[in-house]
């Protein structure tokens, strides 16, 4: 058995009793995020506790890592003196296997590349006490929610579509290494209380609507910012006709809106995929206490009550949606999608479709993909676009290619690719990618950010569900609806698409013949951990120095980035995965996507010390070296995306000292407090445009830092005069103890 049934019986044997309890104190229905957050509070933070008044201590039940943050949380971890982890929590090698040839080659490739990492990933979870997922295993989240996530748990994992396991009504959240280290190493975690937005679903989908449209809706409703510091629930009777997969790819999807989390009741459907999944034992247990599993009758009565905000999608309505390019909010209705590519010159051929990814890799996915694709070959079509498929995990493929599904696939003309995010990422040898040429590829994947899928800034990336990506490839066109449009086969018949049909489990049940997984050692006293010094792949770590005591002084400007500024602009993915173990190597890629304010150019930025315009790094490295501190001024939702705390930790390592932005993402936020930086906000957003590029800039009010308490800014131009502005902040006591220590780590060390 490879999910930990002890830690979920103790989990259900005192949950029902603390949310009985809670309801009583808080004398008021409950909806089920508070019932999952409020019993999951450390006793003090519990005794202590109103809701919406500041950032809460939690103990989740497990951590899930993936290999490419896994790399920089355990670095972390192994420097905080434990012996083992003190909660349930795995590793998954999903993330650093490229995508080519197919399957087979690409992850004998992987092995070989890669050994180093993997061999450091899995002694560490041996020595620890963590389940280590090998290469081709699957995607964390699918294999999370395929073995690990129970209704009412709660869990954190250091990638922000941890958020999937929502699908089956666990509270689970991305965050960064070094949240994901306080955690197993059995310290309270901190999350700010957040708002709720209640998601009520009438209706019932059918035709060519799947769940992913319902948060492609969502996301265009919320929009990429919309969902920050909230957890959103779903709920009525709509949510109980979508399957638990299908749940999963909804609550996965809300990372793109920065949600906290997404998170639906328990029900029959959960019920029937944790006994498909092997899980009896669960599904046993989490029926004796549904009520408890799902919110209070009366909550979802009167959700504008309860709820901080409703939005209500009647399924029965819902168009199938297409999001993109280069955001994944901009949400058009498959009716009128074709006028809206014509509208805005996107290129209309389809150049690839690509199915699968954590979003949307389940069996009922497939089987939906598959019915097109069977029509396809019984209609002499085949597709026109490159296509290609990732399934979730090895049980999925293994029971896909046993039914047949991925023959069909194959038979249009589709390449099945590892269990891997692969394209997903970056880690895709796309032919042709480096011509940049403006080009238009669909994934039913959840980011489709500038360069993200292939590097290059001209891919117009769309997001739609794998069905409906399957039919775009097989027109080749953007301009095609299969609701209402003919295609013509290869003997000149005008042909048309049916609906697609998915089955939810697989009717011989799933089958795996080596799932993948790899239990810690029992007794791991002998398991020696090495990490060769001139690896360029893994680097150990040294503590971040303490603050000095002073108000900080003489600062530069290292960029003022314009616009859109994600993780993947800050820390790019792709090539640079092989780097996350080395922090030295990988900051070598800090900022390089960022837009310049002052030029409209990416990894261009001035050196004030001999005026030359250089890399954003190599100027970073060159302030550091002459002992100059630097600030990162950044626009609006900065840092949106990933959890990669990279993003932070490069900054910090060149001598970054504060990121000033008119606001940020929650992760990323996060992660720089827990390095030891400023994360400010202009309380003016419009004192943005008062810096300039050759500003000398002061941080004042450093040695009063206190809770709710604004800093200043004081900025000299170089035409002599001077300007000052506030800005605010939102660390709590603790984290102001991290900001002086020089790191949250750095704190963990003084307390022992
Ligand atoms: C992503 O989808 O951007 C990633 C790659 O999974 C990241 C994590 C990472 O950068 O390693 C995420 O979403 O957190
Ligand atoms: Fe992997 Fe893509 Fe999912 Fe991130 S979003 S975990 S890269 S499949």
């Amino acid at each position: 058995m490879i999910f930990d049934l002890e830690m979920i019986q103790r989990a259900y044997a005192a949950y029902s009793e603390k949310v009985e309890w809670i309801r009583k104190s808080v004398g008021k229905p409950l909806t089920l995020t508070e019932k999952i957050l409020y019993s999951h509070l450390t006793e003090p933070a519990l005794k202590a506790y109103e809701r919406g008044k500041d950032y809460a201590n939690f103990n989740p039940d497990r951590v899930a890592m993936q290999d490419a943050t896994a790399q920089m949380a355990l670095l972390q971890f192994m420097q905080a003196g434990k012996n083992r982890v003190a909660v349930p929590s795995t590793v998954h090698c999903d993330h650093l296997i490229q995508a080519k040839s197919g399957a087979k080659t690409d992850l004998t490739i992987a092995n070989e590349t890669n050994k180093e990492v993997y061999n450091f990933l899995s002694s560490v979870s041996n020595k620890y006490g963590i389940g280590f997922w090998k290469p081709g295993a699957g995607i964390i989240h699918q294999v999370v929610l395929e073995n690990y996530a129970f209704p009412g748990g709660m869990m954190v994992g250091t990638d922000s579509h941890t958020v999937n396991a929502g699908g089956l009504g666990m509270v689970a959240i991305g965050v960064g290494g070094a949240d994901a280290v306080d955690v197993m190493t059995g310290m309270p975690w901190e999350l700010k209380f957040p708002k709720l937005i209640g998601v009520k679903l009438t209706g019932k989908m059918s035709g060519w609507t799947s769940a992913k449209d319902i948060i492609l809706k969502v996301a265009g409703i919320l929009t990429v910012k919309g969902g920050t510091g909230c957890i959103l629930e779903y709920f009525g009777e709509g949510a109980t006709t979508i399957s638990c997969t299908g749940k999963g790819t909804i609550c996965n999807m809300g990372a793109e809106i920065g949600a906290t989390t997404s998170i639906f009741g328990y029900d029959q459907k959960m019920d029937d995929y944790l006994r498909g999944t092997d899980r009896k034992e669960v599904a046993s247990m989490a029926d004796k206490i549904m009520n408890e599993l799902t919110g209070d009758t009366k909550v979802y009565e009167n959700p504008e009550t309860y709820f901080d905000q409703v939005i209500e999608i009647d399924l029965s309505q819902l168009e199938p949606h297409i999001n993109g390019p280069f955001t994944p909010d901009l949400a058009t209705p498959l009716s009128e999608f074709s006028v809206t590519v014509k509208k805005n010159g996107w290129p209309e051929k389809l150049e690839v479709g690509l199915i699968g990814s954590c979003t949307n890799s389940s069996y009922e996915d497939l089987t939906r993909a598959a019915s097109i694709a069977e029509q396809a070959i019984e209609k002499n079509l085949s597709v026109k676009s490159e296509y290609t498929v990732t399934p979730g995990s090895e049980q999925v493929r293994y029971t896909a290619e046993r039914d047949g599904l991925l023959n069909k696939f194959e038979k249009i003309g589709g390449v099945v690719l590892a269990n891997a995010c692969g394209p997903c990422i970056g880690q895709w040898a796309r032919h042709g990618a480096d011509k940049k040429e403006k080009n238009s590829i669909m994934t039913s994947f959840n980011r489709n950010f500038a360069k993200r899928n292939d590097g290059n800034p001209n891919t117009h990336a769309f997001v739609a569900s794998p069905e409906l990506t399957t039919a775009f490839a097989i027109a080749g066109s953007l301009s095609f609806n299969p609701v209402t449009d003919f295609l013509t086969n290869e003997k000149g018949e005008k042909v048309k698409l049916e609906e697609p049909k998915g089955i939810e489990m697989p009717p011989l049940g799933f089958e795996v013949k080596d799932a993948g997984y790899q239990a810690p050692a029992e007794d791991s006293s002998s398991v020696e951990i090495k990490v060769n010094p001139a690896s360029d792949r893994l680097q150990l770590l040294e503590p971040f120095a303490p603050w000095n005591g002073e108000d900080l002084k003489g600062l530069r400007l290292l960029i003022k980035a314009k616009g859109k500024c994600t993780t993947d602009h800050i820390s790019m993915a792709g090539p640079w995965l092989k780097y996350r173990g080395h922090l030295d190597n990988i900051s070598d890629n800090l900022l390089i996507g960022a837009v310049n304010y002052f030029n409209d150019k990416t990894n261009k930025i001035k050196n004030f010390l001999n005026g030359d315009y250089r890399e954003v790094p190599s100027v970073a490295r060159a302030y550091k070296e002459k002992g100059i501190g630097t600030v990162i001024v950044g626009d609006e939702n900065y840092g949106e995306g990933s959890s990669r705390e990279h993003a932070a930790m490069e900054p910090r390592h060149l001598g970054v000292k504060v990121v000033l932005v008119r606001s940020f993402a929650r992760i990323h936020e996060t992660n720089l407090k827990k390095q030891g930086m400023l994360a400010l906000s202009f309380v003016n957003k419009a004192d943005y445009d008062k810096i300039r590029e050759d500003d000398l800039i002061d941080i004042v009010g450093l040695t009063e830092f206190a809770p709710g308490k604004n800093l200043t800014v004081r900025l000299k131009h170089s035409d002599g005069s001077t300007e000052e502005f506030e800005t605010a902040h939102s660390y709590n006591e603790n984290q102001i103890d991290w900001f002086r220590a020089g790191s949250a780590l750095n704190t963990i060390h003084k307390r022992q």
